[in-house]
């Protein structure tokens, strides 16, 4: 089970490093790898295991924030919809994207980042997406919204790429051009 202790925090290198791609099939330990990251999300979206472990809330998580370079992550979350988008995406890749941006009005957080970095993250408001199952299946996939935003948080994540990275240094809440913002 992965608990906070696992979890890398800021200043470490490995966040700063591409993870590497996967080839199929996996080892048992990558899909292992793989069964926790999603089974992390899950537990820390449940108000009692998350008490009971500590366990802060999260959305999406990638290897790297769990020490490994593998190129795979894991995402769980309820879109505006209702519909539940939970999978695990190894070698995941963005094939098309939207000319139109979105951004958190809230800003973005991450579960390696133990401060509030104010500002907007700019995202591509649309994408559609490219990448494997952990049994090998190739999925296509198009995601807008919430989950569109997770997506890219946790592909920038398998670059070394932070969320603060993107924002406007000089003016953190400047204007986005061509932005819908995303109201959560
Ligand atoms: C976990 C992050 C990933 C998300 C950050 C922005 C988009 C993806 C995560 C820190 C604590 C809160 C939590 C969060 C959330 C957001 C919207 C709606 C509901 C992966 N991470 N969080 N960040 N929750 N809940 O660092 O889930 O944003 O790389
Ligand atoms: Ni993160």
């Amino acid at each position: 089970m992965i608990l906070m202790k696992d979890i890398v925090r800021e200043g470490d290198p490995v966040l700063r490093t591409r993870a590497e791609e996967l080839t199929f099939p996996l080892t048992p330990e990558d899909r292992q790898l793989a069964d926790d990251m999603l089974q992390y999300l899950i537990n820390s979206q449940n108000p009692e295991i998350a008490e009971k472990y500590n366990l802060r809330g999260g959305i999406g998580l990638a290897a790297n924030q769990v020490n490994s370079l593998k190129r795979m992550f894991a995402l769980h979350l309820e879109d505006e919809k209702g519909e539940l988008i939970s999978f695990v995406a190894v070698n995941p890749r963005i094939v098309s994207h939207s000319v139109e941006q979105t951004y958190l009005t809230s800003g973005e957080g991450c579960l390696s980042v133990d401060r509030a970095i104010p500002g907007y993250v700019p995202r591509y408001a649309r994408i559609t997406a490219k990448f494997h199952t952990v049994d090998g299946e190739e999925k296509k996939m198009r995601l807008n919204g919430l989950s569109a935003i997770a997506f890219q948080h946790e592909l920038d994540h398998l670059n070394g790429v932070m969320f603060f990275d993107r924002i406007n240094d000089k003016e953190p809440f400047a204007e986005i051009e061509n932005a819908t913002p995303y109201e959560r």
